[in-house]
């Protein structure tokens, strides 16, 4: 549900038919990744914040400054503040928004990979390595090299490699890109220098990591997303092109690769056979939420698969200010998922 409706939103009836409730209420936190480490889940949230600035179609708005990290020993269990697990303060390169993070771990150590804008208003991506799950992490001194836009996903996939998948348009800027390099030209309009409705729509990215999961082993490649026809997604196909929140797993041997729409506020999914795409467009896994953004990241526990996602029903709706929830989510016989709506 996007912001403009929020007026005539009755909370507490929208709440008592939500389908899951906040997982942490003391903070808000939005975008999480959810990973099983050590027989736990571990949520690697942004972490919201009101920093009073304004609200713009850029996400000016999204001012975060810090990361904390969460542990549960089951779904239906608290989730633990683990606390501050990195600040930008402490990042030399980077200066503000510290949007959706992700984690992994390679050999006893554990590393966050997070986005943030630089001193020149470019977002990059960075990673920072802990001995411990939640941190506190140390980061890299300088962004990951040829690094852009945002909300990086590691995957892990079973011969041990690791991709990153990332990008977002908008204010994510991968709109800004097209050319290789960063274009700075004004308008600093969200929606400037996007593909026309009937070209194909931007495409998110994938890169093999190094070894030491600190850098791209290779040029970061498009992650192309085709309809039934074999045919890229156009740009004005709003209801399935992709938007922001990659997020990459893995299912009965199949790849799935989930994000969201953004302005259209679904999280989709479409599947393909290796890690590099393409994939199919496939259906939705989750309806529009309450507040402007939806991210989610899917994990296996216990025998069963969830929905980490978030929504602003505990701060009434407003966009920048969300909490973590989760839900089950099935798969039918044939691979598909079966759409969750978030207020039955
Ligand atoms: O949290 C800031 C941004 O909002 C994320 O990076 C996007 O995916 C959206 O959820």
């Amino acid at each position: 549900m996007p912001e403009d409706s929020i007026d005539h939103i009755n909370f507490e009836e929208l709440n008592s038919k939500a389908i899951s409730k906040p997982i942490v209420t003391h903070l808000y936190t939005a975008d999480p990744s959810a990973h099983v480490f050590e027989n736990k889940i571990y949520i690697y949230p942004s972490h919201d914040v009101d920093a009073g600035e304004a609200f713009d179609d850029l996400g000016s708005h999204f001012a975060m400054e810090d990361y904390h990290v969460f542990s549960m020993d089951s779904i239906e269990g608290n989730a633990k503040d683990h606390g501050i697990a990195l600040h930008v303060n402490d990042v030399k390169w980077a200066e503000k928004q510290m949007w959706a993070p992700d984690a992994n771990e390679k050999d006893g150590k554990y590393y966050l990979f997070f986005p943030a804008k630089d001193y020149e208003g470019i977002f990059r991506i960075g990673v920072a390595v802990s001995d411990l799950p939640y941190g506190p992490f140390t980061p890299q001194p300088n962004a990951i090299k040829s690094s852009f836009s945002i909300d990086p996903a590691v995957f892990k996939d079973d011969d041990g490699s690791y991709y990153m998948y990332f990008g977002g348009i908008w204010g994510g800027q991968l709109q800004r890109w097209r050319k290789g390099v960063f274009n700075a030209s004004q308008p600093e309009s969200p929606t400037a220098f996007l593909p026309k409705d009937n070209e194909p729509a931007l495409l998110p990215y994938v890169a093999k990591m190094t070894d030491d999961l600190l850098q791209f082993d290779e040029s970061p490649k498009e992650v192309e997303i085709l309809d039934e026809n074999g045919n890229l997604l156009l740009a004005g196909d709003n209801d399935r092109r992709f938007f922001e929140a990659a997020w990459l797993h893995k299912y009965n041997g199949k790849y799935y690769f989930s994000y969201s729409t953004g302005d259209t506020h679904f999280i989709c999914y479409a599947i393909g056979d290796n890690p590099y795409g393409p994939f199919t467009y496939s259906g939705r896994i989750l309806n529009p939420v309450v507040g402007w953004t939806s991210h989610h990241s899917i994990c296996e526990f216990k025998g069963k698969w969830y929905l980490f996602y978030h929504d602003s029903s505990l701060s009434k709706g407003v966009t920048h200010l969300r909490s973590v929830k989760i839900a089950e989510i099935k798969y039918n016989d044939d691979g598909t998922i079966q759409t969750l709506n978030p207020y039955n």
